[in-house]
Parts: C-alpha cells; sequence; structure tokens
C-alpha cells in the first residue's frame, strides 16, 4: 500500500459522512413530520423510478449496527445530518423521542470513540415552512436560528463540531433554478434570493452557537469544483473566473469579506435581477473552518448565445458513474486556493464516488473506489505537506443510500446495501480503508 496512515498527523479525523434523509427512512415513525423531500420524492416524475426516502436504509433503527461497522473499519468521526422536521414539530414544540434518536446515536458514537460532527441542514426542510415561503421567505434564517439553538443545547454538552448547511448551492441552484431537487423550482431570481437567506441563516446559527456551545467549532459546508476554461483562451479563461463566482465564491466570500464576489454579481445585476445584501454583518460572523465537499471539476467555455455567458463542456477524463469525471489534482487546488483565500482551516467534508458496485458472493469488487480514495488521499496529505491547515477527511458515503434525483440507482458507499434484506456487506473499498486505518 502506497500511502500510509501513519504520514497524515496523528490527530486527523478520519471520518465517513451520510445525511438524514438519504439513510434514515422511518419519516412517519415518532411524530416526525414532512420535509420538502417527503412530498418531493412522493410526486410522480421527480425521481428515478419513483423511489423515495421511506425506508431507506432503515438507519434509524439499524444506527448501532452502523456505529459498529464504522468501529470496525476503524473511522475516528463520523459526519451526519439531523432531521429538522423529527426534532422540531410544526407548532415550535420540540419532538423528544426525535432527539432522543439524536441523544442515542451521540452517545453510541463517543461510546466508541468516534468524534460526531453534526450538519443541521442537509437539505429536508420541513414541509410546513416551505408552505410559508421556504428559503424564499426572510424570516426562515430565524425559524433556522430557533431549531439551531435547540440542537445546541441538546448536544451541545457532548458534540463540539458543528456544520450549519450543507452545499448551499445544491439548496439554491439545484432546488430553485434547475428544480432538479426539492422544491423543485426553476426561477433564477429565486434562486438568489433563496441563497442569501440560506447564508442569512447560517449567520444566525453561528451567532447563537457562540452563546450556547462556549467551547465548541463552527463552520460551513460548500461543494467545491475546479473550474477550468476547456480550451485555453482569454475569453474561456474568463468564463472560469465567472463560473468559479458563482458557484464556488458566491458561498465563501459574504462569510468572510462581508460581500458577494463583483463579475457574478454584476453578470446577475446585467440580466436585471435583484441582489439582496442585507445582513452581511450577520453572513460574516467570524467561523472557524470550512468543510469541503470535492468531487470534481466542471469545464466551462465563453458562450455569448447564453444568458449567463457560459457553457459546460464534457470532459475526457475517465468518469464516476455520476458522470462526473475523476480528478484527484483539483483537490489539491482547491484547498490551496481556499486556504490561501480565506485562511481558515479546512476538512474534507465529503469525497468519494458512486460506482457500477454489484454484490457477487457476498463481495463487492470496487477496485475503482480504492483507487479514487488512494488518488485523493495522496493529494490531500501533499496539501498538509506543504502547509495547508486540513484536519479531517470525511469518505462520502458510509452506506449505499437514497442518492436524491437519483434514487437508489447510485451507489457512493463503501459499504453495501442489499435494500431488500437491509444486510450490510464491507466493499473491498472498506476493508482496504480498515487495513489503511490499521494502527
Ligand atoms: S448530488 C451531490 N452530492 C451527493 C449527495 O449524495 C450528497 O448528499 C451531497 O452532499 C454526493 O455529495 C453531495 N452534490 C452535488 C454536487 C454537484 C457537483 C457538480 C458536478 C457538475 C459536473
Amino acid at each position: 500500500m502506497a500511502i500510509k496512515r501513519s504520514e497524515f498527523p496523528e490527530n486527523f479525523i478520519f471520518g465517513t459522512a451520510t445525511s438524514a434523509y438519504q439513510i434514515e427512512g422511518a419519516v412517519n415513525e415518532d411524530g416526525r413530520e414532512p420535509s420538502i423531500w417527503d412530498v418531493f420524492s412522493h410526486t410522480p416524475g421527480k425521481i428515478q423510478n419513483n423511489e423515495n426516502g421511506d425506508v431507506a436504509c432503515d438507519h434509524y433503527h439499524r444506527y448501532n449496527e452502523d456505529v459498529q461497522i464504522m468501529k470496525e473499519i476503524g473511522f475516528n468521526g463520523y459526519r451526519f445530518s439531523i432531521s429538522w422536521p423529527r426534532v422540531l414539530f410544526s407548532n415550535q414544540k420540540k419532538n423528544q423521542k426525535g432527539l432522543d434518536f439524536y441523544n442515542k446515536l451521540v452517545d453510541t458514537l463517543l461510546e466508541n470513540n468516534i468524534t460526531p460532527f453534526i450538519t443541521l441542514y442537509h437539505w429536508d426542510l420541513p414541509y410546513y415552512l416551505y408552505e410559508k415561503g421556504g428559503w424564499l421567505n426572510p424570516d426562515i434564517a430565524l425559524y433556522f436560528q430557533d431549531y439551531a439553538a435547540l440542537m445546541f443545547e441538546i448536544l451541545g454538552d457532548r458534540v463540539k463540531h458543528w456544520i450549519t448547511l450543507n452545499e448551499p448551492w445544491c439548496s439554491s441552484y439545484l432546488g430553485y433554478f434547475m428544480g432538479k431537487h426539492a422544491p423543485g423550482h426553476t426561477n433564477i431570481q429565486e434562486t438568489i434570493i433563496a441563497a442569501h437567506n440560506l447564508l442569512r441563516a447560517h449567520g444566525y446559527a453561528v451567532k447563537i452557537f457562540r452563546e450556547i456551545v462556549k467551547d465548541g467549532i463552527i463552520g460551513i459546508t460548500n461543494v467545491v469544483s475546479k473550474i477550468e476554461p476547456a480550451k485555453e483562451s482569454e475569453e474561456n479563461f474568463q468564463a472560469a473566473i465567472l463560473v468559479d463566482e458563482i458557484v464556488n465564491g458566491w458561498f465563501h466570500d459574504p462569510i468572510i469579506f462581508g460581500k458577494f464576489p463583483e463579475n457574478a454579481k454584476g453578470l446577475f445585476k446585467q440580466l436585471g435581477l435583484e441582489i439582496p445584501e442585507t445582513d452581511m454583518d450577520i453572513i460574516s460572523q467570524p467561523i472557524d473552518f470550512f468543510g469541503v465537499n470535492y468531487y470534481t471539476r466542471q469545464l466551462v467555455e465563453y458562450d455569448p448565445t447564453s444568458p449567463y455567458l457560459y457553457k459546460n463542456v464534457e470532459g475526457i477524463l475517465p468518469k464516476t458513474e455520476m458522470g462526473w469525471e475523476i480528478y484527484p489534482e483539483g483537490l489539491y487546488d482547491m484547498l490551496r486556493k481556499i486556504h490561501r483565500r480565506y485562511g481558515l482551516p479546512l476538512y474534507i467534508t465529503e469525497n468519494g464516488m458512486a460506482g457500477p458496485d454489484k454484490l457477487q458472493n457476498d463481495i463487492i469488487n470496487d477496485d475503482y473506489r480504492v483507487k479514487y480514495l488512494e488518488k485523493h488521499f495522496e493529494k490531500a496529505l501533499e496539501a498538509i505537506e506543504d502547509g495547508i491547515d486540513l484536519r479531517g477527511y470525511f469518505v462520502w458515503s458510509l452506506l449505499d443510500n437514497f442518492e436524491w434525483e437519483k434514487g437508489y440507482s447510485k451507489r457512493f458507499g463503501i459499504v453495501y446495501v442489499d435494500y431488500k434484506t437491509q444486510k450490510r456487506y464491507l466493499k473491498k473499498s472498506a476493508v482496504w480503508l480498515k487495513e489503511f486505518l490499521r494502527k
């Protein structure tokens, strides 16, 4: 084995990550109310094969087994998300049974020496809040603050690592522009407003965190793609800068610098869009780290016929089952870029791949995933050696799970889930990780 655990700092977190709606199931249990994803996934035609997260990996009932699997592999960290509609009723009273689930999960992790990292929002907005306008309603930030405060109060004595939002680019662009994710809107002005309210919600949560959890750290996780010009030309280079500002800078700059990036803002204004810029002091509350979800690069080209002046171009590198090019170099580049531009400690809060996994004689031979992880680990190590303050790495994902609009057709897990029996099987990549992590 080329790369070794011992080359990483001793206290480095090697973990794995999941999200609530993708694995928990038990959607009607213990008083849980619907989220936008329950409604979206039950709307015919929205999800491949019309699948939904009703049962998913049944993690709500099998969390203990799943923690034992993490322990067996040797992870020392686990990033999971809280289902907001499980812990707060629409009448704003807390749901003790829902909270107890997370109490038990956290206690089980700690008993097994696995550090919990909690994401407060991984896309499952309570549906009643959508009915009040969802991410378009400015009050959403205060609802989120109350929900965050509840979780800090309940779990903050034991959980010291918090993430406000997962990939607000996805919540805004996939949810409000491309219509691929809940709530399925396709309006660019709404997208800009949703992005602003997501950032405001983040800021309000950070503010209240400082009052409640004095000895913890908090950050935000963004999906970070390396944006490259498809062919070298000045126009394509400018297009790449613009796209980088739209997908990456828009969700980082306001938090650190208190303003949106100029080129992207200029483009949106030219299109006649209104850019809300209130509450920048709230949005730019000091945070402790950035979470980086890295999967791939995007190739772009200048396109004067598009209102956004660019188009995406298909790349030639080998791709995962998601159609995403495999490009480990981009991980190093983006860690360096974010570190230099914002100067904060970093965690890779997600990295991994969907593969053509087949269960044969109880074995899943996912050599491609071993190779993928190994190459990305190497780039992470290179970053650390070059002085970038990278503190942890969470493999997406522990389990095969409900991959949003792709349903169960895409398998990201290092553990295979047979959805008929709910039996879990360690893939070859999990066995490789176990070997890698062994002291
Ligand atoms: S879809 C998506 N994902 C996957 C999902 O399972 C997880 O919940 C998310 O945090 C895996 O990780 C995230 N993210 C959208 C990424 C967009 C990448 C852009 C590629 C364009 C070519």
